[in-house]
């Protein structure tokens, strides 16, 4: 491995202290000086505070003379909430560039030819391994930049006979704890975890993402209750100051996520709810936790999506199956028909 190489390595690391989910991706940076010694790090810790290259300059100050930047994501060219890092980079006096991987926003795109205008000399890292590993840093991000809107990701429980609930209305609990505490590490992975008034008033969800001991974590993701009936007063949800969207309207609703800043959805129903995203095609990703167990009579967990007969069949590509305790989790993504 180079010195360039190690140090991206390095600057991935980094990134990966910013906050998974926000408006901005995730970015590291490592400067080297002259001698290819490391004189700053810095990482982006999200939308309006400093980008990476900025808090390494600001670490590395006058030893950035001369040297290298290596930073995760091509450097903004762009005066967005901050200043452009290319100016940055300028100012600092560095003569090299390397970036693992190109700004696709076109706000901010066109960092790399700034740079190279001012005689830096600028390049994308030649290690595929690196160049996958930056990608799949920000594939989240990107994926909701691509579709303008946030990211869906639709989870449920059922049986083997595909029931959310008994005939009772009775739900908890179908799985096993070990595919409950699995919920709580994917929940973290999104910025917002939505559910439907009706899911509100029935189960007075904390829709907090815990650890393994119970404990909310210290990161939580915003909790949003979409509908028209509003929040239950004293429910959990109320008091804790819960995002109301008071539509029906699935569009509507990811677009005032959009604007809260939310790129990435973990849709928890309940099942009429995730329905009306599906028939919107506004589903990204499907979770399935399917216990080994019959309900028989009892709720169906997947709502009505609208299909007809066998050739309407919703086909989902399985991309991932794990077990978990007794319990299964499909990783599923739709295909379009
Ligand atoms: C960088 N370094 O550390 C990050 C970058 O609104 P702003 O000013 O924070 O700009 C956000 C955009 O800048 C974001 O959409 C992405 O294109 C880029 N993020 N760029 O050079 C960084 N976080
Ligand atoms: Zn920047």
């Amino acid at each position: 491995m180079s010195d360039i190489d190690v140090a991206m390595a390095r600057a991935l690391l980094l990134a990966r202290r910013g906050p998974s989910s926000d408006p901005n991706p995730r970015v590291g940076c490592v400067v080297l000086d002259d001698a290819g010694e490391v004189v700053g790090e810095g990482w982006h810790e999200g939308a309006g505070s400093p980008h990476a290259e900025v808090a390494a300059l600001a670490r590395a100050g006058t030893a950035a003379h001369g040297g290298t930047a290596v930073v995760t994501l091509e450097p903004c060219g762009h005066t967005g909430r901050t200043g452009p890092c290319t100016a940055a980079l300028i100012t600092a006096g560095v003569a090299r560039v390397v970036f693992a991987r190109p700004d696709a926003n076109p706000d901010a795109a066109g960092g790399a030819q700034r740079l190279r205008a001012a005689g830096i000399h600028v390049s994308q890292i030649e290690d595929l391994g690196l160049r996958t590993e930056a990608d799949a840093l920000v594939a989240r991000w990107q994926q909701a930049q691509d579709l303008g809107r946030p990211v869906v990701t639709w989870k449920f429980a059922s049986t083997l006979d595909g029931r959310g609930a008994a005939a009772d209305g009775t739900s908890q609990w179908i799985t096993g704890a070990p595919a409950r505490q699995d919920v709580h590490d994917l929940r973290a992975d999104a910025d917002t975890i939505l559910v439907g008034t009706g899911t509100a008033w029935t189960d007075d969800p904390r829709l907090t993402v815990r650890d393994r001991r119970g404990a909310d974590r210290p990161q939580q993701p915003r909790r949003a209750v979409m509908g028209l009936r509003g929040l239950r007063p004293g429910s959990v949800l109320e008091r804790t100051g819960a995002t109301v969207l008071d539509t029906r309207c699935p569009h509507e609703a990811l677009r005032r996520l959009w604007a809260l800043g939310s790129r990435h959805v973990w849709l928890e129903g309940g099942a009429t709810l995730a329905a009306v995203f599906w028939q919107a095609r506004l589903v990204d990703h499907v979770v399935a936790y399917v216990a080994p167990a019959f309900l028989g009579l009892g709720a169906p967990a997947v709502a009505d999506l609208g299909i007809g007969s066998i050739d309407a069949i919703a086909r989902l590509r399985l991309d991932d199956v794990t077990r978990l305790g007794d319990d299964l989790r499909l990783m599923l993504t739709p295909t379009p028909d």
